[in-house]
């Protein structure tokens, strides 16, 4: 599997740092986000090393598809059930400071409008 050994986000992954995992399986780890922004605030990992969003290509679509799938499912453990927001920052200017790919899943809270700010 192809992992980066400077990445922060593949040691979680690969257990070599502690993280509050909430689910895991052969392509993900879900764990909270350190600095949560909402009373659900959860980041959904995959164990391979993908840069961002940028960087996908078509070997990635199975894994893609895996992700926006169990955003619903973890929504639903989490108590979401009036609803939930994912973010995917992409790059500097997109706010990405982490520079390994990941969904973050929040909600529990009072979520307004894209929540953009510049
Ligand atoms: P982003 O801007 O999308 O790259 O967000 C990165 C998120 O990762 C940010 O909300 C904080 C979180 N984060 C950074 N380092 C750690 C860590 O070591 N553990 C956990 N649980 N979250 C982290």
């Amino acid at each position: 599997m192809s992992t980066d050994s400077n990445c922060i986000f593949c040691k979680i992954a690969a257990g070599e740092l502690p993280s509050t995992q909430v689910y895991s399986d052969e392509h993900v780890v879900v764990f909270k986000d350190i600095s949560p922004k909402a009373p659900v605030h959860l980041l959904v990992v995959p164990r391979i090393h993908v840069v961002s969003l940028a960087e996908l290509t078509s070997e990635h679509d199975a894994l893609m598809a895996h992700m926006m799938r169990l955003l619903p499912k973890l929504a639903e453990e989490q108590g979401l059930t009036d609803g939930f927001r994912t973010v995917i920052n992409t790059g500097v200017g997109g706010g990405q400071v982490v520079f390994h790919l990941h969904i973050h899943l929040l909600g529990g809270g009072e979520l307004h409008g894209a929540g953009f700010v510049g």
